[in-house]
């Protein structure tokens, strides 16, 4: 039996949600097959059932050992996909070698969405210095200065995290690093109205978003 692309989505979302790893990667090659493009399956399909497998925890149904699981599931399925999201993000760059530093800021360990982020990047030609989880103030600070990036971004999926890319911009102000160093910020902590308070230079809601973001902060005069 056949399946409609519609269903082939919900399908993914739910194979997520029910942490069924042979389900969801079954479910990612019919979606495939039926011409499903590889953004809807990551950005809609399998972030949707992420979103649905924290708030299971939120509300007590799941604990961090389904969110481990799911984690470690969502992964397989993205090194499936990354031939596929590289393809995208060559088709959307143009060549280029400008320098990009990315990490998740001090006290967040959360890493696969910064993770799809930085693959896209640097499959559309950037130089992508990925500083990992759980990064200080003093780590961006001296990778901005040693490699000098055009586009430094940082990720935070939690609320009190997510306080902490002030710090860092209030940081590279006082270095008088700021000017030098577009600063992009993103995660599921952080909205845009958060971004313009706290004076990053853009917000992008997922990876295909921060791409566009990047080229565009980088087709500015100023730049
Ligand atoms: Co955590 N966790 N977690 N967790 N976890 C959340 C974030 C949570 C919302 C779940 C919930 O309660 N509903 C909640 C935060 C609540 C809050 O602060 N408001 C939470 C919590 C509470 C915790 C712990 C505190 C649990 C505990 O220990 N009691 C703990 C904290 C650990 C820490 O960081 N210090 C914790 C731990 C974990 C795991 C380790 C088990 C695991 C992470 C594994 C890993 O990353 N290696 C995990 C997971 C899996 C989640 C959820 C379920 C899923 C996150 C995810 O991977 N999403 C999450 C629920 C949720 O997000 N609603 C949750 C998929 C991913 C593709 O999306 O990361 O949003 P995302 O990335 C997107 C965009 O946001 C954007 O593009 C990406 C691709 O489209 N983006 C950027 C991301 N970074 C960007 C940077 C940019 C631009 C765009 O520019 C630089």
């Amino acid at each position: 039996m056949t399946i409609t692309r519609d269903e082939a989505l919900e399908k993914i979302r739910e194979s997520l949600v029910e942490l069924d790893e042979d389900n969801l990667l079954s479910y990612i090659d019919e979606a495939l097959r039926q011409g499903v493009s590889v953004e809807d399956i990551v950005f809609k399909a399998m972030s949707e059932g992420m979103r649905e497998i924290g708030r299971l925890y939120e509300t007590g149904e799941y604990f961090l050992a389904e969110l481990m699981q799911a984690a470690e599931i969502f992964k397989k399925a993205i090194r499936k996909l990354n031939p596929l999201l590289e393809e995208k993000a060559k088709k959307l760059g143009v060549e280029k070698r400008d320098v990009i530093v990315i990490g998740t800021v001090k006290g967040d360990i959360h890493d696969i969405g910064k993770n799809i982020v930085a693959t896209m990047l640097s499959a559309s030609g950037f130089k992508v210095i990925d500083l990992g989880v759980d990064v200080d103030a003093e780590k961006f600070i001296e990778a901005v200065e040693k490699h000098k990036p055009k586009i430094l971004g940082m990720s935070a999926l939690l609320t009190t995290t997510a306080k902490y890319m002030e710090h860092v911009i209030k940081e590279l102000e006082k270095r008088g690093l700021r000017s030098k160093v577009k600063v992009i910020v993103g995660g599921a902590a952080v909205t845009n109205e958060y971004a313009k308070k706290i004076g990053a230079d853009g917000w992008a809601k997922n990876a295909v978003e921060a791409l566009r973001l990047v080229e565009e902060l980088l087709s500015r005069k100023d730049s």
